[in-house]
């Protein structure tokens, strides 16, 4: 396991249900922490990044009687299959966990052990109302009458899901949560930031001020729930999935037996925002643990206006998707769209405009600055001996210079301008602010023309190397800016960013942030595009621009 400190940028997502393949929503919340992760290492911090999927209860047993298949050999064939979309998705985690490993069993044990022995735990009789689908229970006044769609009888729902719920009455054991209310109340009270957005944190408070918190059954008859992870010591009663899956959290820090554990910060669906924030709170508290950092919250991904869900099945896959558009053209979309405070209708449509404009915008600029017409090396030498603040002077031309100089002070800062928007996972400023410096770029061509500076036979001397010298300004300054956004990209779209650096013949070890910053790397662009040799073929650029 990774060395951990109390400074480590712990970043989590939701481990997921294995009752069905993963769809588009898994992938955008792998996505979101993933960017994260690899902005926060870009810039150095010591990370850890978590991922993973949730094995037991009801819900997964039931998935797999229908499909006549052995619980855990059930669940290893799913589990591969958020593996194997982790793997396509460049999603870069150091823990993929999931509940039915080994460590997390004995966490799950040691946690409950702690909990009960502080006198949080009870048994008693629970009757109430329960949602397999969402393994949930409900209160009397959360769920209405309804007509099942299919057989027509009556049946109880949900009112916040819809789900179906079903009458329960057995002995269990319950989780104190009611002794929580006030503590929680005034821990949300003195960290403001924990819930973001802000009206996630609104409707928690709300929910803590005007509603009472009853205790929480935390297990089940084993003769109901067979998979789930025994009581210790008793062996007639499961674990309830949410106490064993909100674990898995300490579990990747190496718990029980870690000496020091980062505070995570959690990334969540607006579906599981009570779990993470009032019942998981209460639970740490029971244990004597400190608190997570932040839970970051977002929206749906709708089609056709409606959440997709797997047992709605109107899911987008991000398999198919990404093996047909490419993996980076569909982080990208969901970067671009992702307004953590909404839901987002997914639209291939749109996703092909998007994956359209960025190679208008970045492959064209490479194109454009790659031409035959220019002499890179020339322009990159000209850097080794003097500033491009000096160069630009020897121009004479002040708007040209305040231009030039504009770009560069706007690329250099580029990367501190998005830093708070990325490890806030509003993705889609970042997105916005990066896309935003490719007109800033392209219009050097477009404003100066630079391929009209053709050396003439009776030029003299002078106006030949003026002439020379405005074009490998401007071509620098291109050129230059693309890497530098490129090299920002890797944590977004790695893939794409990776192909155009190669283009490029950008040192691999030079993509790190210390060269994030215009002249900082002049080694490039040697035998770069259209030159024989170079190491990717101009066919794969082709392929991106398809
Ligand atoms: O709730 N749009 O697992 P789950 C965006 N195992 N994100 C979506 C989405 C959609 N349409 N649908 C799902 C569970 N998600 C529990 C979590 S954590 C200790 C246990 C994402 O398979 C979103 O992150 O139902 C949501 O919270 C999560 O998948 C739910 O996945």
């Amino acid at each position: 396991m990774k060395p951990l400190t109390a400074l480590t940028v712990y970043t989590t997502t939701p481990i997921f249900y294995v009752n069905a393949k993963p769809h588009l929503g898994h992938f955008y919340s792998m996505t979101l922490a993933d960017v994260r992760n690899r902005w926060c290492k870009f810039n150095k911090r010591d990370t850890f990044f978590t991922t993973g999927t949730d094995e037991h209860g009801l819900k997964v047993q039931m998935a797999a009687q229908t499909a006549g298949v052995d619980a855990k050999m059930f669940c290893d064939n799913l589990a591969s299959k958020f593996k194997d979309l982790a793997k396509l998705g460049h999603i870069d985690y150091d823990r993929f966990i999931r509940t039915t490993d080994n460590d997390h069993y004995k966490a799950v044990y040691h946690f409950w052990n702690v909990v009960n022995a502080n006198k949080y735990i009870y048994k008693g009789k629970h009757s109430g109302w329960y949602s397999v689908s969402d393994e949930a229970f409900y209160a009397d006044t959360d769920i209405v009458e309804s007509t099942d769609e299919k057989t027509g009888e009556k049946i109880m729902i949900s009112k916040e899901t819809s789900s179906t719920v079903i009458f329960q009455s057995e002995d269990n054991y319950f989780f104190q949560l009611s002794e929580f209310q006030d503590k929680l109340l005034s821990f949300l009270k003195d960290n403001p930031d924990f819930i973001k957005p802000k009206k996630y944190y609104d409707f928690i408070i709300n929910e803590l001020e005007t509603r009472t918190l009853t205790d929480l059954s935390i297990s089940r008859l084993s003769t109901r729930l067979q998979w789930g992870i025994p009581v210790p010591n008793d062996d007639t009663q499961r674990i309830y999935v949410w106490f064993d899956a909100l674990i898995n959290y300490l579990t990747s820090e190496g718990y029980p037996n870690a000496t020091v554990m980062p505070r995570p910060t959690h990334l969540i669906g607006k579906d599981i925002i009570k779990f993470h924030c009032i019942y998981w709170p209460a639970f740490l508290m029971a244990a004597g643990l400190q608190m997570p950092k932040q839970v970051f919250v977002h929206g749906h991904w709708l089609m056709g206006g409606r959440k997709m869900s797997k047992s709605r099945g109107n899911v987008a896959d991000p398999i198919k998707i990404s093996n047909y558009y490419g993996t980076d053209a569909l982080r990208l979309f969901m970067m671009k769209y992702s307004v953590l405070d909404t839901d987002g209708d997914y639209s291939e449509e749109t996703l092909n405009t998007l994956r359209s404009e960025f190679i208008d915008k970045f492959c064209n600029l490479m194109v454009r600055s790659l031409s035959k017409n220019f002499n890179i090396e020339r322009a990159l030498s000209k850097l080794k001996t003097e500033s491009l603040e000096s160069l630009v002077k020897n121009v004479g031309d002040n708007e040209f210079s305040d231009k030039i100089l504009f770009i560069q002070s706007s690329i250099n800062n580029l990367k501190s301008d998005i830093d708070e928007d990325i490890t806030n996972f509003e993705m889609h400023r970042a997105v916005q602010k990066i896309f935003n410096h490719a007109p800033l770029v392209n219009g050097l061509f477009d404003n100066y023309e630079p391929w009209a500076f053709k050396v003439k036979a009776n030029d003299s001397e002078e106006v030949k190397s003026a002439k020379e010298l405005k074009q490998d300004i401007i071509i620098f300054t291109a050129l230059d800016s693309l890497r530098v956004i490129l090299i920002i990209l890797q944590s977004i779209i790695p893939e794409y960013s990776a192909l155009l650096l190669d283009r490029l013949n950008v040192d691999s070890k030079k993509r790190t942030i210390d060269y994030a910053n215009i002249g900082s790397d002049l080694s490039y662009g040697k035998d770069a595009i259209f030159k024989k040799g170079s190491k990717v073929p101009l066919s794969k650029l082709e392929l991106l621009s398809q």
